[in-house]
């Protein structure tokens, strides 16, 4: 599918109604309008081994505070299953806190594929991403790398060569990204959370008083990232 403006943030399919990710998957509830959307993984929970309580509390309150900032614009969280755990704990909590689900939704899809397989359109996504900022590794990184192409790797390096735990970091999408052109996505954000996998590097043990602190400024970085794409 082509884009005619690249900077466009056409969201051709709305997810209206989150408390059902079957209809939302599906794109049922789909229309068409031009808010700038944001579709996000849920940073650290998988191979990073965060608990999912701590980071559903985590997301729900950065995204309220991020929509108490910006009006136009839609966050989604995104994750491959029906039965992912995480967005059943993130739609409830959101649902108790009444956050409006017109700018805050869940979506289960694949996050390279959201608008070419789940008709919905989104202008930026972003990555959990490795410190070193390297395609592969599994997970939402090795998808994210290999649907981009090269481009990708090549915008990042330009960037920087490393990230810290918490913080994120903008990649504008060349063109020739295949992620581009066909999804319409205009920027990768990518964001390192909090590791408590002691398989992986920087592990934080059970330290979740630090663990949380740096979620925190992971969502902070990555929603900050998203309003600078804004303007
Ligand atoms: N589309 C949407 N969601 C996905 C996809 C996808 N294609 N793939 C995975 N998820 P993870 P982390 C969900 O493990 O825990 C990597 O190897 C997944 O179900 O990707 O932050 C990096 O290189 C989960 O809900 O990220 C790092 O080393 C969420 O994305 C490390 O893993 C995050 O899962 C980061 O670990």
């Amino acid at each position: 599918k082509d884009f005619e403006c690249p900077l466009s943030c056409n969201v051709g399919k709305e997810v209206k109604d989150c408390e059902d990710i079957d209809m939302v998957s599906r794109g049922d509830t789909a229309s068409s309008d031009n808010v700038p959307t944001l579709a996000f993984p849920s940073i650290s929970t998988a191979d990073f081994k965060f608990n999912l309580e701590k980071a559903s509390d985590i997301i729900v309150d950065q995204v309220e505070l991020f929509l108490q900032k910006y009006h136009n614009v839609r966050l989604v969280l995104v994750d491959l299953s029906h039965s992912s755990k995480i967005l059943s704990l993130v739609r409830s909590k959101a649902s108790q806190k009444k956050i409006d689900t017109s700018k805050f939704s869940t979506f289960v899809g694949d996050i390279t594929r959201l608008y070419s397989q789940g008709g919905l359109r989104c202008n930026v996504i972003a990555n959990a991403a490795n410190w070193r900022l390297k395609p592969g590794g599994g997970g939402v990184n090795a998808a994210i790398y290999s649907a981009a192409g090269k481009a990708l790797e090549t915008a990042t390096k330009i960037r920087a060569g490393s990230l810290m735990p918490g913080k994120a970091l903008v990649v504008p999408l060349p063109s020739t990204s295949p992620l581009y052109s066909s999804e319409g996505i205009t920027h990768v954000i990518h964001v390192l959370g909090p590791n408590m996998n002691p398989m992986r590097p920087n592990c934080l043990g059970s330290d979740y008083t630090k663990g949380c602190r740096v979620l925190r400024e992971a969502y902070t970085s990555l929603f900050e990232g998203f309003g600078s794409v804004l303007g």
